[in-house]
């Protein structure tokens, strides 16, 4: 017996996938029946991952990939499932994920006509109008299957599209009829459907953007992802520091730059006034960033020479965004980083007094931010804990352990970006969207694809909750992929407090005291974990934190789950 299932399944593989994040349901016979085949004659098939929650399922996908830099496969239920995989379609839109999501569809026969025909009421319930459309904003592509005779073909383009730079998911469906379908075993080479390759700069604009650099007073290179290719990082520093260039990291989640590196210029995330080393700069290069800054409160000067360089640099799938750049360039960050660097160096560029002096005036400003800050960790006179203290307690727990960071941390972003002070690339991860609860279900994938590290997700209580802890947790210990994760507990949520603050200071929700963002009664957020088989406490005496932490990590280490909530003062 082999029928489209079987094909569908075999492409997966050849296209290497390892994990199928699952969760079944009546459009899925036919598969559930291949899988058992292939189990039962000792086929390579893709491992499934059962999530109870479809959200949870394309985030582990999502975290999965961001490890392996593989594309992943997430199945779903018809329309029903594809609506509950939630805003992680948009985390892997904006996040450039490359993954493939399939969904079945309404039989289309209702009297036995074909295998697969309609025999169960939902079956013309989940008939809807145009079930594509539900993602269509969001997938790069988006097709049918119509029969099994070219499966094969079409996962292997629909692969080859969200492989692609910018990478990003696609979404194939298939009704239950066409999944049935008997068929010839048949190959379709895999080799034949590679991304395309990356994109590099045109000469004359590696050579404009690297005189410009060059001549600067005060160049500063803008970053937010240029770190999701770790291999990019080792290209910046050498470029900046062949030239003296700061770095700036706006709204960033990933290693960019060593935070430690004196070049460093410091994290902007929701800015409320204008930041000075923007101002300062006369030329900048803004290099993978959706959101170099927020013009509203912080711009550069109006004279400044600005470069925009981006495999996706005009982003089209925004509908406003603008940056007022002399030249916009589509290219890969390292390679277009490579060019500019050996563009300097083959023509002598670099000013070694010049860029002496830069980098001595940098490391000074350097030194001083990197001793205000550690000033600032220590918990409150009241003996509140602050997340400027819970996260250096966790960069000292992670000190000698080769971990993987998750954040999710909103409000917290750019303390934990000032006080975990990454270094190493790839050491940390986000989503890359604005869609919460990305942490919970990323964890599990993540672990998945580096079974090797520890897995530590710093999360806000209210991420933890939108993250769906009840299933993640309980895919972490079915499938034995253990993490810890620590919420930045505030009893709320800050953000749309602030939001609220910022547009209407003196407001009625101001005078009310009253934002409706308060989760009081406190619910108890690792006994959600604890139901589903991890450990969990709460902690709140910030001389208990560091033991707590290092406790937590060894029931990790031994194979077991923990979350610890960490109360810091209420919302
Ligand atoms: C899926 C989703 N729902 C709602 C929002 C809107 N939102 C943005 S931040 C935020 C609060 C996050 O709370 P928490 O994780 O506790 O972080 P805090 O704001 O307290 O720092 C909300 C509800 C969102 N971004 N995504
Ligand atoms: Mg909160």
């Amino acid at each position: 017996m082999h029928t489209a299932s079987d094909a569908f399944l075999d492409a997966l593989t050849a296209a290497g996938v390892s994990y199928l994040f699952a969760n079944f349901g009546s459009d899925h016979p036919a598969v559930i029946e291949a899988l058992a085949r292939a189990a039962a004659t000792g086929r390579r098939v893709p491992q499934v991952i059962t999530c109870p929650f479809e959200m949870v399922a394309l985030s582990a996908a999502h975290g999965a990939a961001q490890v392996t830099g593989r594309a992943e496969a997430v199945l779903v239920h018809v329309e029903c499932g594809t609506q509950s995989l939630a805003g992680a379609v948009h985390n892997a839109a904006r996040g450039r994920i490359p993954v493939l999501i399939f969904a079945g569809a309404s039989p289309f026969t209702q009297h036995g006509e074909l295998p697969g025909s309609r025999n169960e009421f939902i079956h013309w319930l989940q008939d809807i109008r145009d079930q594509r459309g539900i993602v269509r904003g969001y997938v790069k592509y988006d097709n049918e299957v119509r029969t099994g005779r070219n499966v094969k073909q079409l996962v292997q383009r629909a692969m080859q599209i969200a492989r692609s730079e910018p990478a990003g998911p696609v979404y194939l469906i298939a009704a239950r009829e066409v999944m049935e379908e008997p068929l010839q075993p048949y190959t379709v080479d895999r080799a034949a459907f590679g991304p395309v390759a990356p994109v590099a700069l045109a000469g004359e604009v590696t050579a404009e953007i690297a005189a410009a650099l060059a001549g600067a007073q005060h160049p500063l290179v803008v970053t937010s992802y240029l770190g999701r290719d770790p291999a990019a990082v080792p290209e910046l520093v050498e470029l900046c520091e062949l030239l003296g260039i700061r770095v700036l990291e706006s709204m960033a989640y990933h290693v960019n730059f060593p935070a430690d590196h004196e070049l460093h210029a410091g994290f902007q995330y929701h800015t409320v006034a204008q930041n000075p080393v923007l101002a300062q700069a006369d030329v900048i290069l803004v290099i993978d960033s959706d959101v170099p800054w927020i013009g509203s409160v912080n711009r550069p000067s109006a004279g400044a020479a600005i470069y925009c360089v981006d495999v996706d640099p005009l982003k089209p799938s925004m509908n406003m965004w603008h940056v007022p750049a002399r030249r916009f360039a589509a290219a890969s960050a390292r390679v277009a980083v490579g060019q500019i660097v050996r563009f300097v160096r083959d023509h002598n560029l670099a000013d070694p007094a010049l860029v002496g002096a830069r980098r001595a005036a940098a490391a000074h400003v350097h030194q001083q931010e990197q001793a205000e800050r550690a000033g600032r960790e220590h918990p409150r006179d009241d003996g509140a804990i602050t997340a400027e203290y819970l996260t250096a307690c966790v960069r000292r727990l992670l000190e000698d352990e080769d971990a993987l960071v998750l954040t999710e941390v909103v409000t917290n972003s750019k303390i934990v970006a000032e006080h975990l002070r990454p270094n190493r690339p790839g050491s940390v991860i986000h989503h890359g969207g604005a869609a919460l609860g990305w942490a919970g279900g990323a964890a599990v994938g993540a672990k998945l694809a580096a079974p090797g590290q520890t897995v530590v997700s710093l999360v806000g209580d209210g991420c933890y909750l939108f993250g769906v802890p009840s299933s993640a947790q309980w895919v972490a210990r079915r499938y034995g992929v253990p993490a810890l994760t620590v919420i930045y507990d505030n009893r709320g949520w800050a953000a749309p407090k602030f939001s609220t603050l910022q547009v209407h200071p003196d407001g009625a929700a101001a005078a009310a005291g009253d934002f409706g963002t308060s989760f009081e009664p406190e619910v108890d957020l690792p006994g959600v974990a604890r139901a589903a088989g991890a450990y969990g406490v709460t902690v709140s005496d910030p001389g208990e934190l560091p033991q707590v932490l290092k406790d937590a990590l060894a029931i990790v280490r031994g194979g077991r789950s923990a979350v610890i909530s960490v109360h810091l003062p209420a919302v």
